[in-house]
């Protein structure tokens, strides 16, 4: 099952996030504090984003993909990359991107070329209109495993698969081993999604947690759950020993996508609590920027990876 990545993703540098008040947005306060045993953390950037409709301007023959213009194509190549050249992140999870096209490549190409960033995106899954989960990163990966096979029970009866692969990678940060799953799951559009959401989120818990078993303590879930805190599927992820790390962001602010005008929480970051304790500062982007470029509000966390 393990997908070794070329070594082109092999990056030889780990570009690290800049302490301190840099406008961003983002809360800096108490990021410089070492660990008691004198060892040195290495900051990373990370960001999650669910982007909305990403699709390329080519009619794929084998889904019902959305098919941009290549004006409307430019246009969300450049809201985004606005967006995320801002964070100047080292690593982003993204979902709703059209898989096997080449709307990553326009954007790592275009807007994102002076950011030293390789792209991967998951394979063709089961979604009709062929979006999926991918990532941007300058962070070493060396590893990706899919999900998209993975088969679980569904408490509605029988078993069920991701909707979206859940794509489980390795980081290397300066030397230290963080494994990050990216998540989507399935939408509320219909309430009887709600079973398989929650088993999606059961089996993305096993994972994590099966990870944690090996002897992997440094697991991040990033992605959109498409549910909320407190929902079953929410409690699946945090009943797996996965801390919501966006806790820590004001209440008037923690909102990532708008629903018949209300504020809701439906993308998350949870991390095992050898991650979490290194949280330096997180922040859920909502303004004019991110609202042009996606429905979804992005995530943008820096984490102190401890030895
Ligand atoms: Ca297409
Ligand atoms: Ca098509």
């Amino acid at each position: 099952m393990h997908r070794w990545l070329p070594s082109a993703l092999a990056l030889a540098t780990l570009l690290v996030g800049c302490p301190g008040n840099d406008g961003d947005g983002l809360d800096d306060a108490a990021v410089d504090a070492a660990p008691s045993d004198g060892a040195v953390p290495t900051r990373v950037r990370l960001m999650t984003w669910n982007v909305r409709n990403f699709f390329d301007d080519v009619d794929d023959p084998d889904t019902n993909d959305d098919v941009a213009t290549p004006e409307e194509l430019a246009d969300k190549v450049r809201d985004l990359g606005a967006v995320i050249g801002r964070f100047d992140p080292d690593f982003v999870a993204l979902q709703e991107v059209e898989a096997n096209s080449r709307v990553l490549d326009a954007l790592v190409a275009g807007p994102l070329a002076a950011g030293g960033y390789t792209r991967f995106e998951a394979g063709r899954n089961a979604d009709p209109r062929g979006i999926d989960v991918a990532f941007v990163s300058r962070v070493p990966v060396t590893s990706v495993v899919t999900n998209a096979g993975a088969r679980f029970p569904n408490p509605d009866g029988g078993t069920t698969s991701f909707t979206r692969d859940l794509l489980q990678l390795r980081l290397n940060a300066g030397g230290n081993d963080v494994w990050v799953l990216i998540a989507h799951f399935l939408s509320q559009r219909n309430p009887e999604n709600d079973g398989r959401r929650l088993a999606e989120a059961t089996a993305a818990g096993d994972v994590a947690q099966r990870l944690v078993a090996s002897g992997n303590a440094r697991v991040l879930l990033l992605g959109d759950v498409n549910d909320v805190p407190g929902s079953p599927a929410y409690g699946a992820l945090t009943g797996a020993g996965l801390e919501d790390l966006t806790l820590s962001v004001p209440d008037e602010a923690r909102f990532t996508f708008v629903f018949r005008g209300e504020r809701t929480q439906l993308d998350h970051a949870l991390a095992t609590p050898e991650l979490a304790r290194g949280l330096a500062g997180i922040s859920i982007v909502n303004d004019p920027d991110t609202e042009r470029a996606s429905d979804h509000a992005p995530i943008v966390l820096d984490l102190n990876v401890l030895p």
